[in-house]
């Protein structure tokens, strides 16, 4: 019941901030809830795409042709969740570990499906990449933009099947349409658009890194980096280093307080993002120390439309309140996988003090 009990009570408190320019007073009411405002800013309806759409949207890297000796999507479906507890049981084995050895001493942040040569497939919250590792040299991960309406059915039971010819990557699967409660953490819902469908990638579109930034363009393009610039937010650190590559970071009171509030530590890695969704400038413009993060208004909506917007963006957080009682505190609402709560921010002699109360509690 992820965000079923999921509301930002929008604790309208008066705030006489006179903003002065007009950048000024974007950021003010982008940031604090403010009483002439009176309510969020209703979200651009979201319409739902037509199976028209998907297979036209479909993206280009992709080739695909139907193939009749596979199995049915219908089928395939029937067993799905037993194949992923199979999986799931799986990575936890010895047997895993040393067979995919090389690539999991070195990138164990992945879940590893299959080996091929010099290559694996493998898999993280983003989805579907393909990890090579020759040699001495390090493992290099790529990413495949496949997007949610490729639905690959990967043979679980066998580590060593085949996805890989001279050129390309070859997937069986089919194309669907997935529909997502936002409110219920349950297995989507599809809608088979075109069933027994080979997906094949060439290598070389895969290993296309236009920048030499470190990241292929398929997961620039995904994540909403410059896939043909090395520095995306032109801050003088390359997107592969950067702990916030979509924002330049501006030091200020409030970017202080979001920095304290949310750097907390966490193994960072190359290929993991704590996604945030918000039009507050002082929160996008964080100098995070401790993780990386990915910031989005809610405008742009890179990469994942909002049927899918609460599975992406894990922790949610509301815009600042001033606290009526106490001087100097300010207030947020947030929820996330746990639970839903508050976060009071009090400056003090130039630095914030940070608590968090969580108030409901989710029992996942
Ligand atoms: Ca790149
Ligand atoms: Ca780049
Ligand atoms: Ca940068």
């Amino acid at each position: 019941m992820k965000f079923l009990n999921f509301l930002f009570l929008a604790a309208i408190i008066s705030c006489d901030k006179k903003p002065e320019t007009f950048n000024q007073k974007s950021i003010e009411e982008n940031c604090f809830q403010i009483v002439k405002v009176g309510k969020e800013t209703p979200k651009k309806q979201y319409v739902e795409p037509s199976k028209e759409d998907i297979l036209q949207n479909f993206p280009k890297h992709i080739h695909f042709v139907t193939n009749e000796h596979k199995n049915s999507f219908e089928n395939v479906l029937k067993h799905n969740e037993i194949e992923i507890k199979k999986q799931q049981e799986y990575v936890k084995t010895n047997e895993y570990k040393i067979y995919f050895k090389k690539f999991y001493e070195e990138l164990p942040e992945f879940e590893y499906l299959a080996r091929n040569r010099e290559f694996a497939l493998a898999k993280n919250k983003y989805g579907l990449w393909l990890i090579e590792k020759t040699g001495n040299q390090k493992a290099k991960p790529y990413f495949l933009g496949l997007t949610q309406n490729a639905f690959v059915n990967y043979d679980f039971n066998a580590p060593n099947f085949t996805f890989l010819s001279e050129n390309a990557v070859h997937l069986s699967g089919s194309i669907v349409k997935v529909t997502r409660l936002s409110s219920f953490p349950i297995l989507p819902k599809y809608e088979m658009i075109k069933d027994n469908v080979e997906f094949s990638i060439q290598l070389a579109e895969i290993k296309k890194d236009s920048d030499q930034d470190g990241y292929n363009d398929l997961f620039e393009q995904f994540i909403g980096l410059n896939p043909t610039q090395k520095d995306s937010d032109d801050d003088g650190v390359n997107d592969f280093e950067d702990a916030n590559p979509r924002y330049a970071s501006v030091s200020s009171k409030f970017s202080a307080m979001y920095e304290a509030i949310v750097d907390e530590t966490s193994p960072k890695t190359h290929y993991s993002f704590t996604e945030v969704l918000t039009d507050c400038d002082y929160f996008n413009q964080i100098n995070p120390k401790n993780r990386k993060f990915l910031f989005y208004n809610t405008e742009e909506q890179i990469p994942i439309k909002e049927d899918v917007l609460d599975h992406f963006f894990s922790v949610k957080y509301s815009k600042i309140s001033e606290n009526k009682f106490y001087p100097n505190t300010y207030d947020i609402d947030y929820a996330d996988q746990k639970g839903s709560g508050s976060i009071s921010a009090e400056f003090i002699n130039g630095k914030w003090k940070i608590s968090k109360k969580t108030n409901l509690y989710f029992g996942v």
